[in-house]
């Protein structure tokens, strides 16, 4: 049931290149951590659902893998996903790093015009302008965007201290369909603990395995066993495997001694108890799977572009 005739409901899809900032902006927007964040590109791999409630609209947000032309299956799956989202959005804000470059690449182009043949119209978040200085700076960008196709509005942003989200929020609810919520009132995102568990330690490897080794890494949750009591007591039982292509992978995310593996599994469970508001017993085991980034059965087994 309609609770009033002018309540609006409507997806929003973040799209964009890699480590522009997407998922801290969401996270950001929702005062809620949905969605893990690295300083290394290629941190998201799903389509991650995060809600915003209000009392005169429900924002549904899809955070997606940064846009990349990485050869292989795995980014294969990736593009799929974010395309995927932008084709379900009502509005896409299109994400850059305006402290990257002072104009729109040839990259950004492509992308706009894949926001634009959703026919959602874009709003075009100029990120990091904390690092941007002076701020005339961010001048030709938006004069570029001027011109590009959908672009509705562009809004400078800094996801990182929360400047300009107010405005973006505004100009977000504005373009979205009069409608019931879809989800729950009570809800943030739809993703499970387990899930959420398995982002966590993969965060811990983007953060503390180096280049190209944390990209080779899949992340999978097999036990989840909650004996959390209703007053914060208990804990929560997690163990999974980290999947890596080969064995001297495997060495490095060990460590000396297991040191690595320890000390990245101590900062996931403390990051899970924040998550779980409990205890948690975590176990997590290393295994090689020599072709699993192009093996379509693990890529799904593992969620990634899903
Ligand atoms: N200075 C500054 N850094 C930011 C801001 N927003 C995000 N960052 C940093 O940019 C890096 C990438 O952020 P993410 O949110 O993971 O970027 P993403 O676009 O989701 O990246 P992918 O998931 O790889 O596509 C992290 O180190 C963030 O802390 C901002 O407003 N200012
Ligand atoms: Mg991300």
């Amino acid at each position: 049931m309609t609770e009033n005739a002018s309540f609006r409901c409507g997806t929003v899809t973040l799209l964009g290149q890699p480590n522009v900032g997407k998922s801290t902006l969401l996270n950001r927007i929702l005062g809620e951590k949905v969605s893990i964040v690295t300083p290394k590109p290629q941190t998201t791999r799903n389509r991650i659902v995060g809600v915003l409630q209000a009392s005169d609209s429900q924002v549904i947000f899809l955070d997606t893998p940064g846009y990349t032309e990485r050869s292989g299956d795995m980014y294969k799956r990736m593009r799929a996903s974010a395309r995927d989202a932008a084709g379900d959005a009502d509005v896409v804000v299109f994400v850059i790093d305006a402290s990257a470059s002072e104009k729109l690449t040839e990259h950004d182009r492509r992308l706009l015009a894949m926001g634009a043949e959703s026919g959602a119209p874009i709003i075009v978040v100029l990120n990091k302008v904390d690092r941007v200085k002076p701020k005339d700076r961010l001048l030709p960008f938006i004069q570029d965007m001027m011109g590009v196709q959908g672009v509705a509005v562009v809004i400078p942003v800094c996801a990182r201290n929360g400047d300009g989200i107010d405005p973006l929020l505004q100009e977000i609810r504005e373009r979205l369909p009069v409608g019931d919520r879809l989800f729950p009132e009570d809800i943030y995102t739809n993703a499970s603990e387990r899930f959420l568990c398995g982002e966590l330690v993969r965060e811990q490897l983007l953060l503390q395995l180096r280049q190209e080794i944390p990209h080779g890494t899949a992340v999978v949750i097999e036990t989840f066993e909650d004996a959390r009591d209703e007053d914060g007591g208990g804990i929560c039982h997690v163990e999974g495997r980290i999947v890596v292509p080969r064995e001297s992978h495997k060495v490095i995310v060990l460590g000396k001694g297991g040191e690595r593996i320890r000390e990245m599994s101590t900062e996931a469970r403390i990051n899970m108890e924040k998550l779980l508001g409990s205890k948690v017993f975590l176990r997590m085991f290393v295994v090689v799977h020599s072709d699993w980034m192009s093996s379509p059965g693990a890529l799904e087994e593992y969620g990634v572009g899903t």
